[in-house]
């Protein structure tokens, strides 16, 4: 049984809104947002304890069906979780969950304020840097505990912009949808981390032979609250491991880790799926087997080997685990569903796990044509890749910027989505609506 599967799958009386939103998009928005406000919203404010907030939505909202699904009703919403952070969507708060919209992630290098969340569990209370201990055992010569200041003393300290991408951004495009948080671009970030590459740590500790894979543990809870149960434990090929811009990182855009993004240490593996990225890091193990904690079996952070239909159940023994992330341009700038003037400056960032991107092309008539937009090359690699291009409308009126990144590989971004039933690796074009005055 899949470690997603274990959660209970109660109604939503019994569970939070955000839960609700997030596992029945559909339903959730059938409820809140369907015309006889009597009859859907009755039964959730009853049972979910929100009935405090239920004359806030007294009527049907408009147009929401072109609301993103899995999107809480902001009036909902809150937002007092994301102390230290600005401007992201709460898409779940137990736990917590927050995407940065597109034009807040216009920086280079993302500043920690916007980095997103992305949380399995509760989060570790009352951390103790300065008494933080990690330990690396499994197969390995000689195991090691280390302290932080350990850690700067003993290996070389290296800072890199590295970009983290949950391996189910995108998902809330998903048709049939896809169960779990409703993201839609915004669950990436490329900021700067500073700590020791886990490869020099592996050589100290020895690698012994027949190690194929990491296990990564940290200190966040579970959501049950039962005792040594751990909410996220995933791993990487140990070939992956190292790699030389894989750190174990005790610092971020020059500061301090934020506490939702694993102070005050975690590993940040850039290309791979966020999940390989352990928050709170405390413990890696090296292992003989793909390692099997919890997330890394069943259909968690995995696709069918083969090409599905949407909404075909595939038999959990057909999934495989996700590597690399695939090939992806976002754009930052204008901002969508904005106004913009004739001539403005399209930007923002592209990606391609272990790989290098190597165009972005912008269209603004829907793929009928496109232009070349400026390219830069990644500050290091496994960062993400700024361009722009200032693109001339040829007459006022409604246009979409699609954006389109091709990598090294010569792989390209799809126009529809190669579906699969966990709504992973959704890398279509990012598409922006302008109205051009
Ligand atoms: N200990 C721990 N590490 C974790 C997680 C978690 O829930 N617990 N979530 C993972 C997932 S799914 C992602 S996408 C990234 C997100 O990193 P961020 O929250 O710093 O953006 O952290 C990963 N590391
Ligand atoms: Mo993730």
């Amino acid at each position: 049984m899949g470690e997603e599967e274990e959660m209970p799958k109660d109604s939503h009386e019994t569970k939070g809104l955000y839960a609700f939103f997030a596992d029945s998009p559909r339903e959730a928005r059938r409820q809140f947002f369907d015309s006889e406000p009597e009859m859907s919203r009755r039964g959730f404010f009853t049972g979910a304890g929100l009935v405090a907030t239920g004359g806030l939505l007294g009527m049907a909202v408009p147009f929401y069906a072109n609301m993103p699904l899995g999107l809480v009703p902001a009036a909902f919403a809150s937002e007092d979780v994301l102390i230290g952070k600005d401007g992201l969507t709460l898409l779940n708060d137990r736990p917590i969950n927050a995407e940065t919209p597109a034009h807040l992630l216009d920086d280079a290098i993302t500043p920690t304020a916007r980095h997103f969340i992305r949380n399995n569990g509760l989060p570790p209370e009352d951390v103790d840097a300065a008494g933080w201990s990690l330990t690396v055992d499994g197969l390995v010569e000689n195991t090691l505990e280390l302290s932080i200041a350990d850690l700067r003393t003993q290996f070389e300290v290296v800072t890199m912009a590295l970009a983290i991408e949950c391996g189910g951004n995108g998902r809330a495009f998903f048709d049939p949808p896809a169960s779990g948080n409703q993201w839609t671009v915004g669950a990436v970030g490329c900021s700067e981390w500073t700590g020791v590459r886990l490869a020099d740590v592996l050589k100290k500790v020895g690698v012994k032979p027949g190690v194929v894979y990491t296990a990564h543990y940290g200190a966040d809870t579970h959501l049950s609250g039962k005792e040594g149960k751990l909410p996220i434990s995933r791993g990487v090929t140990i070939a992956k491991a190292m790699t030389d811009n894989v750190p174990i990182a005790f610092a971020m855009n020059g500061g301090a880790l934020h506490k939702q993004n694993g102070a005050p240490l975690r590993l940040v593996v850039p290309g791979w799926p966020g999940s390989c990225s352990q928050k709170w890091l405390t413990r890696i193990q090296l292992r003989d087997i793909v390692h099997d904690g919890p997330k890394m079996t069943g259909t968690s952070y995995r696709v069918p080997r083969y090409p599905v239909a949407p909404g075909d159940k595939v038999p959990k023994e057909d999934f495989e685990i996700i590597e690399r992330m695939p090939v992806k341009a976002l754009v930052t700038a204008p901002k969508s569903d904005s106004t913009a003037s004739r001539e403005v400056e399209v930007r923002g960032h592209a990606w391609s796990g272990d790989r290098t991107v190597s165009a972005v092309d912008l269209s603004i008539d829907f793929g009928k044509t496109w232009m070349g937009a400026d390219l830069d090359e990644p500050v290091n690699l496994g960062a993400w890749q700024n361009w722009r291009r200032v693109v001339s409308f040829p007459e006022v009126g409604y246009y979409e910027v699609w954006a389109r990144a091709t990598d090294s590989a010569g792989e390209m971004q799809p126009f529809a989505i190669d579906w699969n039933p966990k709504g992973y690796l959704n890398n279509t074009m990012h598409r922006v609506a302008l109205r051009v005055a």
